[in-house]
């Protein structure tokens, strides 16, 4: 299915290793060299793409350059009609490059095709913004003299994306980045090549029928570097990249981002959250159940927006737990492309280690734990399917301060609303939060400076499943940057002010007299 898949989304024959196409299941011999596909569905090897040498991605890099230099020349509404080609592009892709997500990350059906809906989504926001890319006009200081500011085009944007959203982030950099002026030149998560592959495929076909309209579409506006950390550190390091939007995790983050700073490039930084909910006396819990569901479970906890502790209010507490730990028990685990389960696999079998790990870790420190087992590895002894774990703790401490990227839901007991804002703070990390209630004094002031201190706070409904419309990121340990909606796209422009004297003498801000 891989093999025709790819071939409906035009990925060219030569992006994987030779040895692969000769083999019937795309897996190949591995002296054949190139980087392995591994899918989580079956733990079985799927393709063998080839990766980029270090002058390759120098040459990558130096092609999206020169695309630069003619591609800020382009008006922006006409960017932007690539950017609407493309999203017609990722419609007519939509079911194939959607399915292919699920292999390759193994996400359920629904989601996979989500994941494309937020790409076509952004596509549809960046084409309205490419209109919208508004200066202001200031008040000047000065007689017969006018201020104002410029956003020009930036420069090549550099992507690191993650296994987890393998397209959707990196279609939040791309559209943007492209409507802005910015060529883009993709490291994508090496657990994820073929989906970028298929992404650079798309972006072909919509660039080839922006040039059909007569455009000069130059190469390099799209640069996909399939490979490992050397990759990505040439990347960081090129003098002529200055912006670098990574997904990833902490340790990731603090690495290019210290780096980028050496030389003084932007970052935009979307790590580790950790995330909260709080559930208060007044709550909805048939819609609070629902939502802290999808947002525990949903892509087997594999979201930086995942909800990771829930703060419960003693008064209602054992009741709905016990709620919720009948849907941890009745959720449906398994195969991520048969559409009647909710929860696929674990990427690796090192995420179920640290799973374990951090449940182990739990259980010493008093927490009681519901799930977190391994399923079906009878039927797929390379895969790892587990079971959701529910895992009421003490106290808030150990593995609850840490993100482990896995369904693992941390509840906790509280009284006091202040108590639970300052414990769903105190953690490094600060992306999402949500608080469950029909109180209006207690949403206000969870939404209020006083509040939450995430990157994203909402009220009755779940931490993760943000629509592209909002600036996304958040702060602290998450990085501090922000992606896709709002004002996000500032980031990718460099802002120029500029002063403009229409009169015959020359006054000189702040008063000062210079009279030669
Ligand atoms: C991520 O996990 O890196 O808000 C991105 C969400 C998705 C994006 C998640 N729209 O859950």
């Amino acid at each position: 299915e891989t093999r025709s898949l790819l071939a409906a989304l035009g990925v060219a024959a030569d992006a994987l290793t030779s040895d692969s196409l000769a083999s019937d299941s795309l897996a190949g011999d591995p002296s054949a060299g190139g980087l392995p596909v591994r899918s989580p569905v079956t733990g079985q090897d799927i393709a063998r793409v080839v990766t980029a040498t270090p002058q390759a991605a120098r040459d990558g890099i130096a092609a999206a350059h020169a695309a630069f230099r003619a591609w800020r020349l382009v008006p922006a509404p006409r960017r932007g009609e690539l950017v609407r080609l493309l999203g017609e592009e990722l419609r007519a892709a939509k079911h194939a490059l959607g399915r292919l997500v699920s292999i390759e990350v193994g996400k359920s059906p629904s989601e996979g095709q989500g994941e494309v809906q937020e790409m076509i989504d952004i596509c549809d926001f960046a084409v309205g913004l490419s209109r919208q890319l508004h200066g202001l006009t200031i008040a000047t200081e000065r007689p017969e003299h006018r201020m104002m500011e410029t956003w020009h085009p930036l420069g090549v944007t550099g992507v690191i994306s993650a296994f987890n959203f393998p397209v959707a982030v990196w279609s939040w950099n791309a559209a943007l980045a492209l409507v802005c002026g910015n060529p883009v030149v993709w490291k994508p998560s090496e657990k994820a090549p073929l989906t970028a592959l298929a992404c650079q495929a798309v972006f072909a076909r919509a660039a080839a029928r922006f040039a059909e309209s007569g455009a000069q579409v130059p190469d390099g506006l799209l640069v996909v570097l399939n490979g490992g950390r050397e990759i990505g550190e040439i990347l960081v390091d090129h003098p002529d990249v200055p912006l670098v939007s990574a997904t990833g995790s902490t340790a990731m983050g603090r690495a290019v981002g210290q780096r980028l700073a050496a030389r003084f490039a932007r970052a935009i930084l979307e790590l580790g959250g950790n995330n909260a909910a709080i559930v208060t006396p007044s709550a909805d819990l048939e819609l609070t159940l629902r939502g802290v569901a999808f947002a525990a479970m949903g892509t087997a906890g594999q979201r930086c927006t995942t909800l990771r502790r829930l703060f419960v209010h003693d008064s209602i507490h054992d009741a709905f737990v016990a709620r919720l730990r009948a849907a941890y028990q009745s959720v449906t685990v398994g195969s991520p492309l048969d559409e009647g389960n909710l929860v696929g696999p674990l990427i690796d079998a090192a995420s179920f280690a640290r799973m374990q790990q951090a449940l182990d870790a739990a259980r010493a420190l008093g927490g009681v734990v519901t799930g977190g087992m391994r399923e079906s590895a009878d039927l797929y002894p390379d895969a790892f399917y587990v079971r959701p774990a529910l895992v009421e703790m003490p106290a808030q401490a150990g593995p609850v301060l840490q993100e482990t990227f896995a369904p693992i839901l941390y509840v906790m007991k509280y009284s006091d609303l202040d108590q639970a804002i300052a414990l769903q703070n105190a953690v490094p990390q600060g992306l999402s939060s949500s608080i469950f209630t029909t109180d209006l004094r207690q949403a206000e002031r969870f939404l209020s400076g006083a509040g939450s201190d995430c990157g994203i706070a909402n009220v009755n409904i779940g931490t993760s499943g943000a629509e592209i419309g909002g600036a996304f990121g958040g702060e602290k340990e998450t990085g501090g940057g922000r992606e896709s909606g709002s004002d996000a796209w500032k980031a990718y422009m460099r802002r120029a002010t500029n002063t403009i004297n229409y009169g015959a003498t020359l006054p000189l801000a702040q008063g000062v007299s210079f009279d030669i």
